[in-house]
């Protein structure tokens, strides 16, 4: 009974996250669902990111956080549009609560939606957003075995930043290891090994993200 019960919310979920997609394709718009545990440093990715970017360049972010507004209110600082969603204790972002956002945004200004989900290594890759590109952050200072405590995020994930680069040499997370580890789990995975403090790396994931989203988007 419990089982049903529960395959009926993941149902229910892709439903919504169906139509999320159909009204993001509609309306020629690309959605990046961007994941990691609490402090791996989503909110300072999608800062570089939309500085890496070229400023006419008609990006909007979506921040799920359990309570409160302070990272919406960093993005809001840069100028691009922000928009906050309160999970109310929940730990992760479903697509319902996505499309409420998506009908209060201006969709015919935008071209390109970043979603900061909770941070949750956990529940958010059980629920599909309508998105088009799946990108997880793993920070050094969280370790390199991860990948196998975790392996859901780690396979469902289209990107996988290795944020914190910086920090490399206090810590003994094992590059190499982490990396080989993943890609067993998911080969397609990109990986982009970076520093939201120091700007390192940055440029590859900005000409990558380029790429990716369709048209001149963004530059
Ligand atoms: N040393 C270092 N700290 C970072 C880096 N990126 C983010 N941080 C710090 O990590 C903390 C959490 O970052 P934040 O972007 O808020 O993470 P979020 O909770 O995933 O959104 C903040 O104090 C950031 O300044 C990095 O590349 N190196
Ligand atoms: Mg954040």
């Amino acid at each position: 009974m419990e089982v049903e019960v529960l395959e009926g919310v993941f149902d229910a979920n892709e439903i919504i996250a169906g139509e999320n997609r159909k009204l993001l394709g509609e309306k020629g718009i690309f959605m990046m669902n961007l994941m990691s545990g609490p402090g791996a440093g989503k909110t300072s990715f999608i800062l570089r990111t939309l500085e890496g970017l070229p400023e006419n360049s008609r990006i909007a972010v979506i921040e799920g956080d359990i309570t409160g507004k302070i990272d919406s209110e960093r993005i809001a600082r840069t100028g691009a549009g922000a928009i906050q969603i309160n999970t109310g204790g929940s730990c992760h972002l479903e697509a319902k609560q996505v499309n409420t956002a998506l009908q209060k945004m201006n969709l015919d200004t935008i071209d390109f939606i970043i979603i900061e989900n909770v941070g949750n290594l956990v529940c958010p890759a059980e629920f599909k957003l309508g998105e088009d590109l799946r990108v997880m952050i793993l920070s050094v200072a969280e370790g390199d075995d991860k990948p196998l405590k975790y392996p859901l995020m780690f396979t469902e994930s289209d990107v996988l930043i290795v944020n914190k680069t910086d920090l490399l040499p206090n810590t003994d997370f094992d590059m190499a290891k982490m990396k080989s580890v993943v890609m067993k789990m998911n080969p397609d995975v990109e990986i982009f090994e970076l520093s939201c403090r120091t700007g390192d790396g940055i440029a590859s994931w900005i000409s990558w993200i380029k790429r990716k989203v369709p048209g001149d988007a963004v530059g």
